[in-house]
């Protein structure tokens, strides 16, 4: 017999009412009524109402339990009473695994009156849950958006290592690795690979594939394991190509999510803006966003803000969403002491780097990096590096490297910021942080 998804089953019973279909999934809810069992299935697509004239057990007469999986077959029935208008009366239910009853999670429950670390401890059970699972149905699409996008624009997707032999994004924030009889690292980030890729005549490149940060602090923004969604192209003039670029994936984005993700939105109370609009987002250089923030400060009577830290990144998105219609801003032309070392010089005291900013955080980092082998020679002293330690990022550049750039999107904080979430933990399947390695 055919399986009908719990969202399609209206179909059947407008179509084919006297056939019966078959449903498979989780017990989501069990109510016993005038001695009927109505079961609410929960499947990938939704949930369903069966309607069990008998109460259903298992082959040693033990009867059902929530989050059991089960089978069930029977007519489709129309009532309007049921979700999605519609009902099975069960012929025949078998339960295919049986839930031990002391759930440690509830899954039907109101997730806003579970703390983080209960969802968290329990994945497998919190995931059932079709409004946490609905983060990760978004984060797909998001994925999904972003290497298309590329594609169409002839980027090839990479792969690269993440056991390395040091740091590219500053030499504080790494993973030491056992590896044989010495010393490795788990990748800040693609950094190296990509512009490798670049130079081997590739040209355009983008990884989507984790990142490792070993950073101590515990905030709501911070995971030590994030996927970063890098890209990197050769034969750009400077980082205003690369924020067009961006503003070209995040449009894309927004858009295949508000298609294909309305339901999930809709859990969230979430709404994308408008993919137009990303195309209005500000840019403004680092000193000027530094004045606006403050003055945005002095508004609120808040203290100086001294940097683009959280504050002003805060400040600056809304003054983005009030001003530009979108809370989405590029900030460019950062000094030199806030990047790494591998950044191209705009003059003297600023880059050509940018970081955008997002509903209030900061969601990506790039910029044109150092192509000339003597002018990367010469920057390595000022950031405290030895040459001699960076052999392959300088047989990168002897041999011929063509000017090029690239930037990272945080892929859990693009989804925190899509849906609102409190926390960039929610945004991680697994998340990684001081004190978590498991699950
Ligand atoms: P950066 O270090 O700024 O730049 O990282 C790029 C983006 O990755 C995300 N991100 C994080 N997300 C969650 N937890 C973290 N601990 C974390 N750290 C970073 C953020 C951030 O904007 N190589 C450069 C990128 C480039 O220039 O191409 C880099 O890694 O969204």
């Amino acid at each position: 017999m055919e399986r009908v998804l719990a969202l399609d089953l209206i179909a059947p019973a407008k179509d084919a009412p006297e056939k019966e279909v078959k449903v498979t999934g989780w017990v989501h809810r069990i109510r016993e009524f005038g001695g009927v069992t109505f079961v609410i299935l929960r499947d990938r697509s939704g949930l369903a109402q069966l309607v069990c004239a008998e109460k259903p057990v298992d082959s040693s007469g033990q009867g059902l339990t929530l989050e059991s999986v089960i089978q069930a077959e029977g007519l489709p029935v129309l009532n309007e009473k049921a979700p999605g208008g519609v009902e099975l009366a069960v012929s025949r239910i078998e339960i295919l695994s049986r839930a031990a009853p002391d759930l440690p999670y509830q899954v039907n429950g109101d997730i806003a009156k579970t703390g983080l670390d209960t969802i968290l401890d329990y994945r497998c059970l919190s995931l059932r849950n079709p409004k946490i699972r609905a983060i990760f149905k978004v984060q797909a699409v998001i994925i999904e958006a972003f290497a298309a996008y590329l594609r169409s624009l002839d980027f090839t997707e990479i792969k690269t290592s993440k056991i390395v032999g040091g740091g590219t994004e500053g030499g504080t924030e790494l993973f030491e690795v056992v590896y044989f009889d010495h010393k490795a690292y788990l990748a800040q980030s693609p950094q190296f690979y990509k512009e490798t890729m670049v130079a081997s005549g590739l040209e355009r490149v983008f990884e989507i594939a984790p990142a490792y940060r070993a950073e101590k602090h515990d905030t709501p923004r911070h995971l030590n394991e994030y996927v970063s969604l890098d890209v990197e192209m050769g034969f750009i003039e400077s980082e205003k190509e690369l924020i067009e670029l961006e503003k070209g994936i995040l449009s894309h984005i927004f858009e295949e999510v508000a298609r294909k993700s309305r339901k999930e939105l809709e859990l969230w109370s979430a709404v994308v803006p408008d993919p137009d609009a990303v195309h209005s987002a500000p840019v403004m250089g680092y000193e000027e966003a530094l004045k606006l923030a403050n003055a945005e400060a002095a508004k609120a009577s808040s203290a100086r803000i001294f940097d683009i830290n959280p504050e002003a990144e805060r400040l600056l998105s809304a003054w983005a969403g009030r001003e530009k219609g979108i809370e989405l801003i590029f900030v460019n032309e950062f000094p030199r002491r806030h990047r790494p070392f591998y950044t191209y010089p705009l003059d003297a005291h600023r880059t050509m780097s940018f970081d955008a900013l997002f509903r209030g955080l900061e969601i990506s980092t790039g910029g044109k990096r150092l192509h000339d082998y003597n002018a990367f020679l010469e920057a390595l002293p000022k950031f405290g590096i030895n040459p001699e330690d960076m052999e392959g990022y300088c047989s990168l550049l002897k041999y011929g490297c063509p000017p090029h750039g690239g930037f990272a999107i945080g892929c859990e904080r693009l989804t925190q910021k899509i849906l609102g979430l409190a926390n960039v933990k929610e945004a991680s399947l697994f998340p990684r942080d001081r004190k978590r390695t498991t699950p």
